[in-house]
């Protein structure tokens, strides 16, 4: 029997040892899904926290509850480990690592390179290697492939099967999970792509195979640049509506209602998180590097990046209209993480508006009921959430909704505020057009 067909039948009778590489809000997940299916997963990560937490039986994933880890920990199904060489054990792996900027604006595949230079050590004969962390296209053939390949002298597609599949997890959602979102994977060989779909076929529901590594690392790219330029899109808009007098929310509203080849997105003060705003760039990157210039990412990027100044101009103006100065006057930043209802305040432009109203001169507070504390690396400063909410909002002279958290009681806060700019339009839900009220 060849290697590619022992690995499939370990694959269907679940007798082979999976490993997952990066156990965060990805390989975590991940892991748990291939235990309930039946297979042995063994975590590995270098981070001693989620070990510690893991060998404690404590979830350190929100959307992995912990009765979830006790249990399949209890039953031997699953085990984390700090030590790369149990590597050595595994017939396939997924490598879930990070894929952040770096300072300069440049993929920093720091984390990636790590991983495979400890897979390198102990890759074998009959196994399969799948990337998930979203990357720059044709990273598993420049290098993944070469670094797997060439020292160990492995042949792809009969020895060892190397895979992309895009990881998909949106953190806190219910609906689309990581057992039910259908999952892209493409292979530097057909064979490739055969073990691996049997592997991952073996515990999710919908396998969705491609032609090749650079298919799937594209699709994962177009998914969120999608959403970037889009979002990009109705920023841009935002700032045409204002200079034409119209309402850009209910602009929106009304396109919204058509109910075919039409996608509803809303303008805010910025584009947060760790995936919108980064994968376009190891795109455009990529391009760069071909001499093509990925003309709708770059513009985009710069409209989603302006947006923070944007919003404190408009607030400038409307304290203005009011007799009011910026300087000087206390400021509320209502709402600080990336999106509404989340813990997560990775690339907030929540932090751009408040060194931006700094800068002006303001006294600037803020409440979040997720996030206690703020600090912004590069001016320095760091900060506490306001602890009582509508006496800081009494306290204002200005309230700047960011980001609409569903704990807030939108109705007291208009009522005790004096001003509020609200670039969310959150105050849409208690009243049309308050005089109060000046939104994006
Ligand atoms: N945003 C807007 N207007 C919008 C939508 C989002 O300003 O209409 C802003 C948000 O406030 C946030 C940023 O953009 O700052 C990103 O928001 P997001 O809704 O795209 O949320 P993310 O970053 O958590 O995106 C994730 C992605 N999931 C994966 O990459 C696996 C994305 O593909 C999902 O579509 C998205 O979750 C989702 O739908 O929730």
């Amino acid at each position: 029997m060849s290697i590619k067909d022992t690995l499939i039948k370990k694959f269907q009778d679940k007798s082979a040892r999976i490993g997952i590489l990066g156990m965060g809000y990805v390989g975590l997940p991940l892991a748990v899904v291939f235990a309930e299916a039946g297979f042995n997963v063994l975590g590995i990560d270098p981070d001693q926290r989620k070990t510690d937490a893991f060998s404690r039986n404590i979830s350190y994933i929100q959307d992995v509850p912990t009765e979830t880890v006790v249990r399949l920990h209890q039953s031997g199904r699953l085990n984390m480990t700090g030590d790369f060489a149990a590597l050595k054990e595994l017939d396939a792996v997924s490598i879930c690592v990070p894929t952040p900027l770096r300072h300069t604006g440049d993929p920093d595949m720091s984390f990636i390179n790590s991983a495979v230079e400890q897979l390198v050590k102990y890759v074998h004969k009959g196994m399969v290697v799948v990337l998930e962390s979203t990357t720059y296209p044709r990273t598993t053939r420049e290098l993944v492939l070469p670094r797997l390949t060439e020292q160990s002298g492995l042949k792809v597609g009969e020895d060892i099967f190397i895979c992309f599949s895009p990881e998909r997890v949106d953190p806190g959602r219910k609906d689309w999970t990581t057992l039910n979102t259908p999952k892209v994977i493409g292979g530097i060989t057909p064979a490739c792509v055969e073990v691996a779909g049997a592997w991952y076929g073996g515990a999710i529901k919908t396998i969705v195979p491609v032609s090749s590594a650079e298919a799937a690392e594209m699709a994962k790219l177009l998914e969120n640049t999608f959403r970037m330029i889009n979002i990009g899109l109705v920023n841009e808009l935002a700032i045409m509506c204002e200079r034409l007098g119209v309402d850009v929310w209910e602009v929106i509203e009304a396109a919204g209602t058509k109910p075919f080849g039409f996608m509803k997105f809303t303008p805010g003060p910025g584009l947060g998180g760790h995936c919108i705003p980064i994968d376009p760039l190891y795109l455009s990157w990529k391009m760069k590097e071909m001499n093509y210039n990925a003309r709708f990412i770059e513009l985009a990027s710069e409209i989603n990046t302006n947006m923070p100044r944007y919003v404190v101009g408009r607030i400038l103006d409307a304290m203005n209209d009011r007799g009011k100065v910026l300087k000087g006057s206390k400021v509320l930043v209502l709402g600080v993480a990336y999106k509404p209802d989340i813990d997560d305040v990775r690339e907030s432009p929540a932090l751009d508006v408040i060194a931006l109203l700094k800068k002006k001169g303001a006294q600037v507070s803020y409440h979040d009921p997720y996030i206690p504390q703020i600090h912004h690396d590069k001016e320095g400063w760091q900060m506490d959430s306001v602890k009582n909410v509508m006496q800081a909002v009494q306290e204002s002279d200005a309230v700047v909704i960011v980001t609409d958290h569903k704990a807030y009681d939108y109705k007291a806060i208009l009522d005790s505020a004096k001003f509020i700019f609200d670039t969310r339009n959150a105050m849409s839900r208690i009243a049309k057009d308050s005089p109060k009220v000046v939104k994006l």
